[in-house]
């Protein structure tokens, strides 16, 4: 199979005005923006753990009883007095001996004065294929070239000048920083910059933070001027960018920010660019080569001869190169800002120039991070998901303190927000905080992770996680008074609000959904790792007290235990909907009027929304079956906005606007667009379940499914034409498709019966939730399906066609 890997690449005419117009690299630890200035060369620099504030939580005293009492009032169906006593206990300003999160930072801008103001031939660009980042453009005759990029393998960022002309590279380097405590001198050929973070609320700012810069000249000198460093003369310069902090682990902060930047400082520098350079492109090959795009016929994109902002501007849908290329962007912006070890993707990945970004630029759970990682298994990048696991075995141990003091609960749990220090309390007030929800949906991604790895050595691991989350639902669990289901009290349908205020309620239908999930994980894991029986019984008997989810007098999926929905309801959370994304108790197959429910609020609830929002709207579409709705979403998406406009879409950096700035939107589209062309819930692997009619013609290789199928795949006239799938775990594969497919020698395939063999496929059967009251109305016509099973060993490639 033949793929070409022309259009990879992000370029523009001109140097980036403002920070949404800037380029992003990063290894995961460190990341730049990079403005490419030919007058002053702008680097916004990050670094994971530059964060505001020192370790603790943020639990307050003596809740529990006031927890109690919103039950009641809510049981009473006194909902807004629950509403205004959760607003008195958890103000919507944190209180002064508590904190509602830390902000991520900014380390501060490195600055490249070339004076070079009358410029041709200018080019600004960041290729996907090798993650370097160059600039070129004539100033005065001379040709001037940099390269950018940062490194994983040797943890620095390096910046490669090159004039055309002997001695002509001449420029002033100057560091900024924003924060107030700060001190910038040069020693000898470094410029360095070493800082604290801020103190906010009641934790003081202790992340000390050293950057180190030193460039490496070819001919010409280095001087010392106004407090930076002045390059003179040189035919060649590679700059190299080192940063360190004292950030241990969220418990201790006893690393030192000095030994750490010089440290990678020293082991580079003697090393050539080009030899750095072949190791930082081997590395980041190994993770993006993995899965290659191409949608449509083209030889080479008509579209490449225009800039990536006019692409962006001009998107009707037609160029296909744009969605293949936003698709491997949000790829490479995952290999950019999470790598093992380090520190899960924000909500701004790395990349931040601010000290107080907007919503601190933390972990929303309620949906962001979670977004961030729904590409990690799909798009075959599945050790990058480690991060967010860490994360997890952290909150588990953070979040004991939430679950016994708020919940008189054991177990762990965690609210709608998170940051560096895994705070699990409530966080900006009784409102938009009471969702006590964030362990139980967080951790799928742990299951999730087991089912497309078949690790179990992983899956034992994490047992504990996902135990102690089972364990305080299984504690916090009330009996409500109408049909006496077992309802978590006090929580909400994420943001939203039945009523003028009023969010706060018991046994919301995304709530009852996560726990439903929570628990079936924990009965299939103990069972796997055959432990813990006696739990596993309490847990299997409160799975079946949970309440089921309803159809409401809208013919809609209702979001609340009553029917309280709205059809002009246009709030960007469609919470209630994680059933049928990225969960699977809502499904064509086994419930078909909730399916169509589903669709019905999702008709509801429209397109146009905050970019994210969109973003998952673009799977559901994808899970609906509906590719040519998912498309209109990508196109929805894919709208250019502006730095300061006031509506969702794509920045010219194809960075996603919520607005502002946030990367969640990037990651759920390219999960998104995955969705459409493979999807591995519902016992099958699913080709083509979505594929919208423009994109007609294709090609996609290395898409992952559950069970760890590896998938290549062609279509032609929307009609598969031929499949290689590698089979990494061996077992059944259940193939699902609209065509009838043969294999490689043309004879017919068995089809499927009965339920999966495959234990990674098996995940659906137990979740078949009741439907308390139905009303009659149409199902989806799916057409007819093919579906075959195929007995796979370990290691080897099946070869199928299509039969014509
Ligand atoms: C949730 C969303 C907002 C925003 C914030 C970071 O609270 O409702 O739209 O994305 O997270």
């Amino acid at each position: 199979m033949f793929l070409t890997t022309y259009g990879q690449e992000l370029w523009y005419d001109k140097p980036a005005s403002n920070w949404n117009e800037a380029l992003p690299v990063g290894n995961g630890r460190i990341g730049a923006m990079l403005f490419g200035g030919t007058d002053i060369d702008k680097i916004q620099l990050n670094e994971e753990t530059v964060w505001a504030g020192e370790p603790g939580n943020n639990i307050p005293n003596r809740v529990f009883p006031h927890i109690q009492k919103i039950r009641q009032l809510l049981f009473q169906g006194k909902n807004k007095e629950a509403q205004e006593l959760a607003k008195v206990v958890f103000p919507r300003q944190a209180p002064k001996n508590l904190n509602y999160g830390m902000p991520y930072q900014t380390v501060g801008n490195l600055e490249l004065d070339f004076g070079h103001k009358v410029i041709s031939n200018y080019k600004r660009s960041l290729d996907l294929n090798n993650a370097v980042s160059q600039v070129s453009y004539v100033y005065d005759g001379v040709t001037y070239k940099r390269s950018y990029f940062i490194s994983y393998p040797d943890q620095v960022m390096v910046v490669h000048l090159k004039a055309s002309a002997p001695g002509k590279l001449s420029f002033g380097l100057q560091f900024n920083s924003k924060q107030d405590e700060q001190d910038l001198h040069v020693m000898s050929d470094r410029l360095i910059l070493d800082c604290k973070t801020s103190s906010i609320d009641n934790k003081d700012g202790k992340v000390r933070f050293e950057s180190i810069i030193k460039p490496v000249l070819k001919s010409g000198k280095l001087e010392k001027r106004n407090n930076g460093l002045y390059v003179q003369e040189a035919d060649e310069v590679t700059l190299f960018v080192s940063i360190g902090t004292n950030f241990k682990n969220y418990k201790s902060l006893s690393n030192n920010a000095h030994d750490i930047a010089l440290g990678h400082l020293n082991a580079v520098q003697n090393k050539t660019f080009s030899n750095l350079k072949e190791t930082h492109i081997k590395d980041y090959q190994n993770l993006y080569d993995r899965v290659a795009l191409k949608l449509g016929t083209n030889e080479k994109s008509e579209f490449d001869q225009f800039t990536t902002r006019e692409r962006l501007d001009a998107f009707d849908g037609s160029d296909l190169d744009l969605v293949a290329l936003y698709f491997q962007f949000g790829r490479y912006l995952l290999i950019s800002s999470s790598r093992p070890g380090g520190q899960p993707a924000n909500l701004q990945g790395i990349w931040n120039a601010e000290l107080t970004p907007p919503w601190d630029s933390k972990y929303t759970v309620n949906i962001n991070t979670e977004m961030n990682y729904w590409p990690a298994e799909v798009t075959n990048l599945s050790e990058l998901h480690q991060p967010l696991f860490t994360m997890l075995k952290e909150l588990a141990e953070t979040g004991k303190e939430s679950a016994s003091k708020m919940y008189n609960a054991s177990g762990w749990n965690m609210h709608h927000n998170t940051d560096l220090w895994r705070v699990t309390g409530v966080i900006d007030g009784g409102f938009y905080g009471m969702w006590p929800m964030g362990g139980a949906w967080l951790t799928q991604h742990i299951w999730q992770h087991y089912l497309y790895t078949g690790d179990q050595s992983f899956l034992e691991e994490y047992y504990s996680v996902l135990k102690g989350c089972a364990q305080f639902y299984a504690d916090v669990l009330q009996e409500e008074p109408e049909h006496n289901w077992l309802v978590v009290a006090p929580s909400m349908s994420p943001e939203n609000k039945y009523e003028d205020g009023v969010g706060i309620s018991y046994g919301t239908t995304m709530d009852n959904q996560l726990v439903f999930d929570v628990f079936s994980n924990l009965i299939k894991a103990s069972e796997i790792l055959d432990k813990d029986e006696a739990f596993r019984q309490e847990v299997i008997n409160k799975r079946k007290r949970l309440p089921p989810m309803q159809i409401g007098k809208h013919n809609q999926l209702q979001e609340w235990i009553k029917d309280w929905d709205r059809t002009d309801d246009h709030h960007r959370h469609i919470s209630h909907l994680y059933g049928l994304h990225p969960s699977n108790q809502i499904s064509p197959f086994r419930n078909p009027k909730l399916f169509q429910a589903a669709q019905n609020t999702l008709t509801y609830r429209g397109d146009k929304s905050t970019g994210w929002s969109m973003g998952w709207k673009v799977n559901f579409w994808a899970r609906l079956l509906n590719g040519n709705r998912a498309y209109d979403l990508i196109k929805t998406q894919l709208h250019l906005v502006e730095d300061g406009t006031e509506e969702g879409g794509t920045y010219p950096n194809l960075l996603d606007a919520h607005p502002p700035f946030q990367i969640d939107g990037n990651f759920g589209c390219t999960a998104g667009i995955a969705e459409m062309l493979l999807q591995s819930q519902d016992e099958a692997i699913h080709l083509l379940p979505a594929l919208p009619d423009a994109w007609a013609t294709g090609t996609v290789k290395g898409l992952k499914t559950r069970g760890g199928f590896i998938c290549d795949f062609e279509w032609k006239e929307n009609q598969l034409e031929t499949i290689r799938i590698k089979s990494q775990l061996g077992g059944v594969c259940r193939l699902r498709s609209k065509i009838q497919l043969v294999d490689q020698r043309g004879i017919a395939l068995k089809e499927a019966q009965g339920t999966n063999d495959n234990p990674f496929f098996q995940n659906s059967k137990v979740s078949d939730p009741l439907m308390a009251k139905t009303v009659e109305i149409s199902t989806p016509d799916l057409g007819p399906y093919y579906l075959y099973d195929i007995e796979t060993v370990k290691g080897e490639t099946l070869v199928l066609k299509a039969f014509k």
